[in-house]
């Protein structure tokens, strides 16, 4: 709750005492004087002289999963900073809510994939909830340079500097100077409390975990989706479906797999206890669904054009045809995650239901067939994060087996250890510090596996409450980390293939409400938004609770289920150290 002084403190300023306009306040001169001082920060210079400042009046926003709809002014403010002897400019972006609409909050945002901000897009989410919002560009040279583009100086020199930046440093830095500068720029006096949060997904999600791992006072809370984090298998793992393709010698027309997606969708569907069109038990899926039933379907797909995002995809022909045994075994493989020439398990790979988007293979029209196509997010890791070389894909994966892509890991995970690995399992400090997570994921996403967000929560219970019963444990652990999976959707999205199925819009207001008003919630605010049932409400469970819609399909719970808890769990067998 807001400190008693700053409701009084408002009062006055709204009545009596002279209310600012945001007119007044958002002007360069203002925004100079409210900078850090010098000092503030050890090592860290801001340039005053870089000051950029813009009003902006009715900027609308509309259609984003991670806040509703709104209308709204602010002060868009942009500064850079320097590291004492390092010869580099860093900048920052903030964007700072009306002073009549602040609400003593603070939130830091992130990227995705190499960006480590989302342009513009994560902004309004604080400002909608009265924050001061803020961006890094990493010191990358601009909002828009990715991290990949100056990791490599030249091939075989990497920009260690960048790597830290992008890691967790800038994010620290965008929050330690934000909060500073929020504070002044709204004259707000030591005893006034300043909330501070985060939201972000994917990388994002992965740079959330990155501060709560390392810096206990950072934010009061953070909202974490599906990150991107334990890089080292993160990364490689997009080779895999590649090298079960190439492993079992059948390259699958893009319409069979998709077709298998969708029969998986419409069978395991009704195992949730509903029917409608969303797979919101993936572990019943998983459990009970045999993928062998699908031999003989037929599918069909129409021609479609090549595409550039979010990474090249080929052109495809027409297809007919059916879904082979050789289409099916590719499918298992895949859904059972990587396990090495030993049958020892490597890494674990997306639920049922989810689209094989890492299992693309391209039509070769002069000989009329289907080849491999090579994941350039799993080979342009492998290319300039482990061979230090510029090069944006490989160019074939020749000689590469399971046993390869178990090397890859150990390699990058030993490498990346401390910067990018991000799966540090004690959160002591977070916690004795008051700090909570909320912590998602889409169950069918397609790009990280939510079973790697349940392994880190669970790597923190164990790790936290080595004493404690699986029960026990998990109900400590949720006094201040919650984890939920959102039935059927993508990666940090709605699914189209699954549109009735819900999507927590307002996750950092229930964050707030938990760190503000100590209303810890069950679920989360879940609504769908697509298709013919848009707006309707259903709650997401809290894991390890899982979804069924008993009654026919119209009461939604939460219920305990061993043996689905169970399918999440994988022994990672194949390496001596423990993987958190
Ligand atoms: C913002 O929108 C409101 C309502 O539509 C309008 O009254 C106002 O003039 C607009 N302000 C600016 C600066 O465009
Ligand atoms: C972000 O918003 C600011 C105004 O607030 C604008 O000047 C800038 O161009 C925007 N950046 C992008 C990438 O849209
Ligand atoms: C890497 O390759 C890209 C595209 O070919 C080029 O623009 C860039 O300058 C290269 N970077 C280095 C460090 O060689
Ligand atoms: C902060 O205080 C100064 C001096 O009283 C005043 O001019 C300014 O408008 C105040 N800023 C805000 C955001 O209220
Ligand atoms: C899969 O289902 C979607 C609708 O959910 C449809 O648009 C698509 O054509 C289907 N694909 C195949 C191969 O049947
Ligand atoms: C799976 O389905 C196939 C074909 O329908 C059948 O031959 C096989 O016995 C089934 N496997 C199991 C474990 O039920
Ligand atoms: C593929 O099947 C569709 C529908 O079954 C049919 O309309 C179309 O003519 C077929 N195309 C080819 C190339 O066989
Ligand atoms: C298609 O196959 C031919 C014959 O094997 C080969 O020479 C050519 O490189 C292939 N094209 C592509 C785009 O891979
Ligand atoms: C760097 O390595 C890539 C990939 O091997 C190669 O294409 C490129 O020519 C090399 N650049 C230089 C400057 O040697
Ligand atoms: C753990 O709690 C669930 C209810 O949430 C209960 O069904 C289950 O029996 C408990 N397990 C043990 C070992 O106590
Ligand atoms: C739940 O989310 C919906 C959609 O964003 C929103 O309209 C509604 O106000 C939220 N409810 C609560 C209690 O926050
Ligand atoms: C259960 O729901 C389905 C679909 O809504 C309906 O067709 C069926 O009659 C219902 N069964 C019972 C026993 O109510
Ligand atoms: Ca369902």
């Amino acid at each position: 709750m807001r400190p008693a002084s700053w409701i009084a403190a408002a009062a006055v300023s709204a009545g009596i005492a002279h209310a600012a306009t945001l007119d007044e306040v958002c002007t360069t001169s203002y925004a100079q004087e409210a900078l850090p001082a010098d000092g503030f920060y050890q090592g860290v210079t801001i340039d005053p002289s870089s000051v950029v400042v813009a009003p902006v009046k009715n900027a609308s926003v509309s259609d984003d999963v991670w806040y509703p709809d709104s209308v709204f002014d602010y002060c868009d403010i942009t500064f850079a900073y320097s590291h004492t002897a390092r010869n580099d400019r860093v900048l920052v972006r903030y964007w700072l809510p009306a002073p009549n609409k602040f609400q003593n909050r603070y939130l830091s945002t992130g990227g995705g994939g190499y960006a480590i901000n989302s342009g513009n897009s994560s902004l309004p989410g604080g400002i909608i909830y009265g924050a001061v919002a803020g961006a890094t560009d990493g010191g990358f040279g601009s909002f828009d340079t990715q991290f990949d583009t100056v990791w490599l100086l030249a091939n075989g020199t990497a920009n260690w500097e960048s790597l830290f930046m992008f890691g967790y440093e800038a994010i620290h830095e965008l929050s330690v100077l934000g909060k500073q500068f929020t504070k002044q720029f709204f004259n707000m006096t030591e005893n006034d409390k300043l909330y501070s949060y985060y939201q972000g997904c994917s990388e994002g999600g992965r740079e959330g975990w990155s501060q709560v791992q390392r810096f206990a006072d950072e934010w009061d809370g953070a909202v974490t989706g599906a990150p991107a984090f334990r890089y080292a298998f993160q990364q490689i793992q997009h080779l895999y479906s590649n090298v079960v393709t190439q492993t079992l010698g059948y390259y699958p027309p893009q319409c069979e797999l998709k077709k298998i997606v969708n029969e998986t969708i419409a069978a395991c569907d009704p195992l949730d206890g509903k029917t409608d069109g969303v797979v919101a038990r993936s572990d019943l899926c998983k459990l009970h669904f045999n993928i062998t039933s699908l031999v003989g379907k037929p599918y069909h797909c129409p021609a479609s054009a090549a595409s550039s995002t979010p990474f090249p995809t080929p052109a495809t022909p027409a297809q007919n045809g059916t879904v082979t045994a050789e289409g099916v075994n590719v499918a298992r493989e895949i859904i059972k995650g990587l396990r090495d020439s030993k049958g020892r398990q490597v890494y674990f790979s997306y639920q049922p239901a989810a689209s094989f988007s890492d299992a693309l293979t391209q039509y070769n029209s002069t000989t009329g067939s289907w080849e491999l196509y090579v994941n350039s997010f799993g080979a342009g890791f492998v290319t300039r994060y482990l061979e230090l070389v510029n090069a944006s894909t490989l160019a074939n994966l020749d000689g590469v087996t399971y046993d390869t892509l178990k090397e890859w890991i150990y390699e990058s995970w030993q490498r990346y250890e401390d910067t990018l690995q991000t799966t540090w399992p004690d959160l002591t400090a977070f916690q004795e510090a008051g700090g909570k997570v909320l912590h998602l994921h889409g169950e069918s996403d397609s790009s990280i596996p939510p079973a790697s967000s349940i392994r880190y929560h669970e790597s923190v219970r164990s790790v936290m409450y080595p004493k404690l019963s699986f029960n026990d444990s998990s109900i400590a652990l949720a006094d201040w980390y919650r984890l939920f999976l959102v039935p059927g959707a993508e990666h940090c999205a709605t699914n189209s293939l699954q549109p009735n199925g819900p999507w927590p819009q307002t996750t950092l207001q229930t964050l707030i409400d938990w760190v503000e008003k100590d209303i810890a919630p069950e679920t989360l605010n879940g609504t769908i938004l697509q298709g013919e049932h848009v707006g309707e409400s259903q709650p997401i469970c809290a894991w390890p609770l899982r979804p069924y819609w008993s009654e026919n399909g119209t009461k939604m719970e939460c219920q305990y289920d061993q043996a689905s808890i169970d399918s999440w769990i994988y022994d990672l067998d194949a390496f001596k150290l423990p993987v958190y």
